[in-house]
């Protein structure tokens, strides 16, 4: 397993991708790259089409956006859950027999994984100190697992236990997106057949660099445009053109840059 990570030391978003590793206890290499490497045709066309770091490839599997890769390195943690998971919740209700073989190899993967977290989690309540993005994306699968009958991989360890996860009987959630992948997390599968999160962890990785895209590159902008065309017209206002125009030209930016990855007819 080799992780590459391409980054800028005083980058804050190549940091926050050096404490998840840190946590997460996992090897990687480190290439740094200048403010001229970033933007060389050759940087733009095989690693970060926006032209930027950080930029992460993992034994081959490339991605970009700093919130998508962390996520992806904890999915170290709930992969092997999933694979488990599937087998013990999503196999039976589909009146299907648990397929052992995979149940056994999970449970021993995440026995590993999880020795890890006990003294990652040494001292203190949560993963960073304080309670934080990298618990809550542990909540959904980590219930889940006990619901299934598997909480002895949690019981038999005290700091791993502290993981919030057991019940979310009480459980309070706000901001969209992280409300949308909760509801995606819990009930996927459940009650239709469209597949919002895919299973597969690369392709699911890909998911969250888009989501990050929209959100720090798509929709600003956009919402901006909508704020002085629909709702302040709506309200009476006056829309203010220089916002408008400038909004128009970020928004024609990033939009040429979409056109080049449309390749297919999603994301
Ligand atoms: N949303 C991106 C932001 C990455 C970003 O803006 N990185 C800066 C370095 S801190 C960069 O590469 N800037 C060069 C540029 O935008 O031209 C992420 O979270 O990865």
């Amino acid at each position: 397993m080799t992780i590459t990570v391409y980054g800028h030391s005083a980058s804050t978003f190549t940091s926050a991708i050096f404490h998840t590793l840190k946590e997460l206890g996992l090897p990687y290499e480190y290439k740094q790259k200048n403010s001229e490497d970033i933007k060389s045709p050759e940087y733009i066309a095989t690693k970060h089409p926006f032209g930027r770091v950080p930029f992460l490839d993992d034994d081959g599997f490339q991605i970009y956006e700093s919130r998508a890769i962390a996520r992806y390195l904890t999915s170290y943690y709930t992969q092997p859950l999933i694979k488990m998971l599937s087998q013990l919740i999503l196999a039976k209700s589909q009146g299907k027999e648990p397929d052992l073989k995979i149940v056994n190899e999970n449970r021993e993967e995440l026995d590993k994984t999880l020795d890890i977290y006990e003294k990652l989690l040494e001292g203190k309540d949560y993963l960073t100190g304080e309670f934080s993005l990298a618990d809550l994306l542990h909540i959904p699968l980590t219930y889940y697992a006990f619901k299934a009958g598997e909480g002895d991989l949690w019981n038999k360890r005290p700091n791993v236990l502290r993981i919030p996860s057991h019940n979310d009987d009480r459980f309070q959630i706000y901001e969209s997106r992280a409300i949308a992948r909760y509801l995606i997390n819990k009930y996927q599968g459940t009650k239709t057949s469209t597949v919002l999160i895919p299973s597969d962890v690369h392709k699911a990785a890909l998911v969250d660099q888009f989501i990050s895209v929209e959100t720090s590159d798509y929709s600003p902008h956009l919402s901006k445009l909508f704020y002085q065309l629909v709702f302040k017209k709506r309200h009476g206002g006056e829309p203010d053109l220089k916002i408008i125009n400038e909004a128009r030209e970020e928004l024609g930016k990033i939009l040429d840059v979409y056109e080049k990855l449309s390749k297919f007819n999603f994301l």
